[in-house]
């Protein structure tokens, strides 16, 4: 029964478009309504006509604790009473450079904004302002949030143009990203013997999330690193949702490849809203007030959210253990999807990251992601929804662990999703 959901989500796109915040938020790809979230603990979500769900989305992957996390609330909650925002700096934000800067050791310098996109916007300026070169690679399939020059996609000449992947973006503020394939050495090369001298920076997904799950092959990340050091480019890692995730280092240190520049958003955040940039500090010195890259923001690092990046990020550094549970309950539910659909589907798993694509081949790029089954993954989803389990509403995104995801949750999980394949 969802009655109080289809009622707020009509009374929602009376007001907004198409009553979310965010598109994938919608539904629209699995043809469902959309469920109004009442409240969260755990690894559970209560909609708002009291469906209890074990939520395998996690907010798109803020949520590695778990929703509201007693000592992350408690310090949130105590932090409001000193006031919400001052527009000036606070010790907060120091701590947090400082812990980033420990945990993610080429981010020896960082500027905190308020979303993944900020830090991406950021991180592209930066790199253009220290090479002062105007090109950018970024790869088909790979997201970096909505800023203009970033919404791109392959143009029919590939290695000249792009072109906008959205209404309102200009063709101009598409003409320096250059798209290439995932997993793909030879269109970056290809990309850089085109234009020698004009990239400033690749930007990439160290693992791709927003095409599904779709994981680096071996020595592809190895290659973007040497590549960019003998053009001149910078490489800037995405982080947004492998950062603090695969390991506490994020993909860099899962990896071991050091980037130029890193993007952070979601848990660095935990759960508040916090996006950042950060690398080598002669590149960053780059940033004003000490260099000409403008950049600036009114909640930018301010002391709510910090005390919740702080918090999480301190509890992950110091529970040593984490990383192996979320990829042991990662694997569980990888292994029984593999074993249950008998090779009728492709299973990207990596740490606490699990995509699911209805592919009877393997998903290397964004070609493959394409070529899934979006209509078998609907039915999945729903198959799921009415047992309570919530997973990504889109084929194109994630499942996300959590420490909180309990071992009971996970058994029940894996019966549900073995089931659908016998039913
Ligand atoms: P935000 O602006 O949404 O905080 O971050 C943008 C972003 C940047 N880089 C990567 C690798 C990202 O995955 C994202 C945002 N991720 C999506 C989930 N696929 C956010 C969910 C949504 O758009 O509602």
């Amino acid at each position: 029964m969802i009655t109080k959901s289809k009622q707020l989500f009509e009374a929602a796109k009376q007001h907004i478009p198409g009553g979310v915040n965010s598109p994938v938020r919608a539904f629209a790809s699995v043809g469902q309504t959309p469920r109004f979230i009442a409240s969260a603990h755990g690894d559970r979500m209560i909609d708002v006509d009291g469906n209890e769900m074990i939520d395998y989305v996690c907010s798109f992957g803020p949520g590695i604790l778990g929703h509201a996390h007693p000592e992350v609330v408690q310090k949130v909650q105590k932090a409001c009473e000193k006031g919400l925002t001052y527009g000036a700096p606070t010790e907060n934000e120091v701590l947090l450079a400082e812990l980033i800067a420990e945990l993610m050791p080429s981010m020896e310098v960082s500027r905190l904004v308020s979303s993944g996109t900020e830090a991406v916007m950021s991180a592209v300026r930066v790199a253009r302002g220290y090479t002062k070169r105007d090109k950018i690679i970024k790869f088909k399939g790979c997201y970096h949030g909505h800023s203009d020059g970033l919404l791109v996609k392959a143009g029919s000449a590939a290695l000249t143009t792009s072109v906008p992947d959205s209404a309102g973006v200009p063709d101009d503020y598409t003409k320096n990203t250059l798209v290439a394939q995932y997993n793909d050495k030879d269109s970056v090369e290809a990309l850089f013997l085109a234009n020698p001298k004009e990239i400033a920076a690749v930007i990439v997904e160290p693992v791709a999330a927003n095409m599904g799950v779709v994981l680096p092959e071996d020595g592809f990340l190895d290659f973007l690193r040497e590549i960019t050091i003998q053009y001149g480019a910078l490489l800037i890692f995405d982080e947004v949702i492998t950062g603090f995730r695969l390991a506490c280092g994020g993909a860099q240190e899962y990896f071991h490849i050091t980037p130029d520049l890193t993007t952070l958003g979601k848990i660095v955040g935990g759960g508040m809203p916090i996006g950042a940039y950060g690398g080598r500090r002669d590149i960053m010195n780059q940033v004003s007030p000490i260099g000409p890259v403008y950049q600036a923001g009114t909640l930018s690092g301010n002391p709510i959210a910090t005390t919740a990046g702080l918090a999480t990020l301190q509890i992950l550094k110091e529970d040593a253990q984490i990383y192996q549970r979320l990829e042991q309950k990662a694997k569980r539910i990888a292994d029984t999807v593999k074993q249950a659909s008998k090779g009728g589907v492709c299973v990207n798993q990596i740490g606490s990251l699990v995509g699911v694509f209805f592919s009877a081949g393997s998903v290397r790029d964004y070609a493959g992601a394409l070529s899934s089954d979006t209509k078998q993954y609907a039915a999945f989803f729903a198959y799921l929804l009415e047992r309570g389990i919530y997973i990504a509403p889109s084929q194109f995104e994630a499942m996300f662990l959590s420490d909180a995801h309990t071992e009971e949750d996970i058994d029940f999980t894996c019966q549900a999703m073995a089931s659908y394949y016998q039913a």
